[in-house]
């Protein structure tokens, strides 16, 4: 098959031509026309008010290219289009190809007669999204209700685009228009439509050998005869077949007699086998990770389970939610998405929920996750509304749902399919659904059940189909937000209804897909959108960059709950961050203590898509915020906890996530505020591989005696395993009650031959949450957010990002650019 790529330069202007600007193809409106200088950058300031008035705007994208007369000789010219984003019409050469009206569908045109040798004009007409979306809802016979965020364009679930262009309680509104992907193709003989790779595991787990059935269809315009061959492993196989005109199916098996298997991320390593298959003059390749996957959703004692098995091992998911990674489509890169989930890795996670207000990712995320050992919670792209159910609507969702499924099944990551966020429970949002919920609730399933499940059980029938996240499992109705019992769980109350970081310990999920709480990015991202008259938490920026209502007054007055108030806009921001990190460190180390009940924990959410306050652990362009790093920890194979339970007695866990059996030793001491240490307790202890174990109860007189009060001491846990040495601690009170002492920690830096720094703390007091920020100078710690103890020094490296625009880093500015935040320096 013979191709012509038509990405790259492109002319984009505005209906009335006021507008007229060079454009990237990939690309989106927006990057543009900043691109261009014509509009300032969205993401400072209130910037972003000041745009709204462009998503009234219909866009005109427009290129030339030529064809060959040999071109014109081929029986089949297609243009294909992938990401049109979003109702569009393609003109080519004046004449009006097709009309389209979802991002998220590949299309494959039949362009031949619209072709001349030579010249020829393609030109894209996008129409305004908030002009589409408004049209379709005067259509409808009934109104369709979607959330409401602060900046909001209205229906966008009317239109098939990416759900969070049109604002969230974490994200901007922009609404981009723009085009991904686009080339023409021309055959006589046919072209591959779709691949799957299916595998049969003689052992599931084992040592058996595994057979894969690749099943190719092609389109041929007349038919004919041709080799069929398929590559994988070192072998290769060709048949010879013959096609008729239309679609054919084709099939060959292949063995691979000693298979590596592909595991998630701290479970084994992730080989991939290219597997390359030609036909009928065209070519395709996946990289196909040899893996068993099934969901494990079963009735028990607690409810209704859902735990991942990979080849057989039962898989506790550690994660967080993936979000798009950039409101600006044209930014994000290979390389972005790279750094985002090595981060993901590196914080031990092994599943990425893709939630469903975003998009179904690009194919490097994939590759990506395959590479990694990120299992993916697929979401189907709703979220947060009611959608309709005419019959154009359910059709054009039925092609996309066909798209998708046939586009990711064959991914080694790829865990399960999940129709929707929220939405089942967002039928008790609104009045319409909450006065006639049956019309409401039938729409739903026709779409859901009807189109996204149907698509999935016919296309790829061996994964899970999830109705919802979250849900309490196949036809279940219900509203479980608050249920714990069955399947996954969706818990807010801690964030959204304002609860105490101690209402985690109150459920027992039995798969918590989404649980979070917010803090402020760094300094060096606040400097991105404001000037430093607006670093006051309810300065005007301050509160733009904010998108939940009440957002910076629950971060604020939360902190009143737990510490004594910070001194200064640093401190504040430094102590949102380790506030955050605390909330989900104890729902995280409960979950893990729940384990076999609970399988699974992923927070909200991982990454931002422009600086802002959030839920995030990543802040936009990759920051680790103080939760990363502690996420590093809670989310280590090996875990030490320690929990105060509501009748005062003090229990001590232990969880191993490895596939081996632990020998370890455990210390526990009871320190004071001098640092002086009161009590050492010293044990073996014999941690099975995949499970949680309570080590210990002590009475509270037991660590205490029977004079010393809760705030004059705190615990730490040490446990010692394989060599290495890991350390919890816990505060029996509220921080704000206890007497810290001011610590002088000091900090030696030696520059590394690769370019690392290992730095050495000491302090002369006990000193907590002892964070290092490199501020401007990217890269990441290995270990941050510290307890520091006298004559414990701790040493740690950091790793800075060459690939990130580094220049010359020295000794000298890696230590200027260097600060040092703990909880005693928040106030004075
Ligand atoms: C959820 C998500 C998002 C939202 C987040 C924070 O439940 O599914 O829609 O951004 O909470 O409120």
């Amino acid at each position: 098959m013979k191709t012509i790529d038509l990405k790259g330069k492109w002319h984009l202007r505005n209906r009335d031509g006021s507008w007229d600007v060079p454009a990237q193809v990939p690309g989106d409106t927006h990057s543009a026309l900043l691109a261009a200088k014509k509009i300032s950058d969205p993401y400072w300031g209130e910037n972003e008010l000041r745009l709204q008035a462009l998503h009234h705007e219909d866009w005109i994208y427009e290129r030339e290219f030529d064809i060959s007369l040999e071109w014109l000789d081929e029986e089949s010219i297609f243009l294909e289009i992938e990401g049109l984003d979003t109702v569009a019409e393609i003109f080519i050469n004046g004449k009006s190809l097709a009309r389209t009206t979802n991002a998220f569908i590949r299309h494959r045109f039949e362009a031949k007669t619209f072709l001349l040798p030579g010249k020829n004009v393609i030109r894209i007409e996008i129409t305004s999204p908030e002009k589409a979306a408004e049209a379709e809802a005067k259509r409808l016979p009934y109104p369709i209700p979607h959330g409401q965020f602060p900046i909001q364009s209205q229906h966008r679930n009317l239109l098939r685009k990416t759900q969070c262009h049109s604002g969230w309680d974490w994200g901007p509104c922009l609404m981009v228009s723009g085009i991904e992907g686009i080339r023409l193709g021309a055959t006589s003989l046919g072209r591959i439509e779709s691949l799957q790779v299916l595998q049969e595991h003689a052992r599931p787990g084992g040592r058996g050998p595994v057979t894969l059935t690749v099943r190719c269809e092609v389109f041929s315009p007349k038919g004919g005869e041709s080799e069929f061959s398929v590559d994988i492993d070192g072998k290769n196989q060709t048949t010879r077949v013959k096609l008729g005109p239309g679609l054919n199916a084709l099939t060959q098996r292949i063995e691979i007699s000693k298979p590596r298997l592909w595991w998630p991320n701290g479970h084994g390593e992730q080989p991939l086998y290219p597997l390359i298959v030609r036909v009928a003059g065209d070519e395709t390749s996946r990289r196909i990770g040899l893996r068993t996957i099934e969901v494990v959703n079963r009735e028990d004692k607690h409810g209704l389970s859902l735990e991942f098995v990979v080849n057989g091992r039962a898989i506790f998911a550690k994660g967080a939610n993936w979000i798009p990674a950039d409101a600006l489509p044209q930014r994000v890169t290979r390389a972005s998405l790279d750094d985002l989930l090595s981060s993901a890795a590196d914080a031990h996670m092994n599943m990425l929920r893709v939630w469903g207000g975003g998009r179904y990712e690009s194919d490097d995320f994939y590759d990506l996750c395959d590479e990694k050992g990120l299992l993916v919670w697929q979401d189907f792209m709703f979220s947060c509304a009611l959608y309709p159910a005419t019959t154009a609507f359910l059709e054009n969702v039925r092609q996309e749902a066909r798209w998708q499924v046939q586009r990711l099944r064959d991914r080694a990551c790829l865990a399960l399919w999940c129709g929707n966020n929220e939405n089942l429970g967002s039928l008790k949002w609104y009045p319409e659904s909450k006065s006639n919920r049956d019309r409401y609730l039938v729409d739903y399933d026709r779409l859901n059940e009807g189109v996204l499940g149907a698509a999935v059980r016919e296309l790829d029938p061996s994964r899970l189909f999830w109705p919802s996240s979250p849900c309490g499992g196949t036809n279940d109705y219900s509203d479980c937000w608050h249920d714990d019992r069955r399947g996954d769980m969706h818990f807010w109350s801690v964030w959204h209804e304002g609860k105490p970081f101690e209402a985690y310990l109150d459920v027992k999920p039995r798969f918590c897909s989404e649980f979070g709480y917010q803090s402020f990015p760094s300094l060096t991202s606040i400097r991105t959108y404001a000037e430093t008259d607006q670093w006051n938490v309810s300065a005007p920026v301050m509160e733009h960059h904010q998108r939940n209502p009440g957002g910076n007054a629950r971060i604020t007055e939360n902190m009143t709950r737990y510490f004594r108030f910070p001194e200064g806009f640093e401190n504040f921001v430094y102590l949102s961050q380790v506030q955050q990190g605390l909330a989900i460190r104890t729902a995280v180390e409960h979950f893990r203590r729940l384990r076999p009940i609970c399988m699974g924990a992923l927070y909200w959410q991982l990454n931002d898509m422009w600086p802002v306050a959030s839920w995030s652990s990543l802040e936009y362009g990759g920051k680790w915020k103080a939760l990363h790093y502690m996420a590093k920890r809670f989310f280590a194979p090996l875990l030490v906890s320690a929990v105060r339970k509501k009748d005062g007695t003090i229990e001590i866990w232990a969880d191993n996530d490895t596939v081996k059996t632990v020998a370890s030793k455990v210390r526990v001491r009871v320190h004071d505020f001098a640092g002086k240490t009161l009590l050492t307790l010293r044990f073996p202890a014999r941690l099975r591989a995949g499970t949680s174990s309570r080590l210990r109860i002590f009475r509270p007189s037991e660590l205490l005696g029977t004079d010393t009060k809760t705030d004059a001491i705190f615990v730490t846990i040490d446990l010692t395993a394989n060599g290495t040495q890991i350390q919890n601690e816990l505060f029996l009170t509220e921080y704000k009650r206890c007497t810290l002492l001011h610590p002088k920690i000091s900090l030696t830096i030696r520059g590394e031959k690769d370019g690392s720094f290992v730095l050495c703390l000491q302090t002369d007091a006990p000193a907590f949450f002892v964070t290092l920020d490199a501020g401007e100078i990217r890269g990441e710690f290995d270990d941050n957010v510290l307890t520091l103890l006298q004559r414990e020094p701790k040493t740690v490296r950091f790793i800075p990002k060459q690939a990130y625009g580094l220049k010359k880093l020295t000794n000298g500015n890696f230590r200027r650019a260097l600060t040092v935040h703990h909880l005693r320096g928040t106030y004075t």
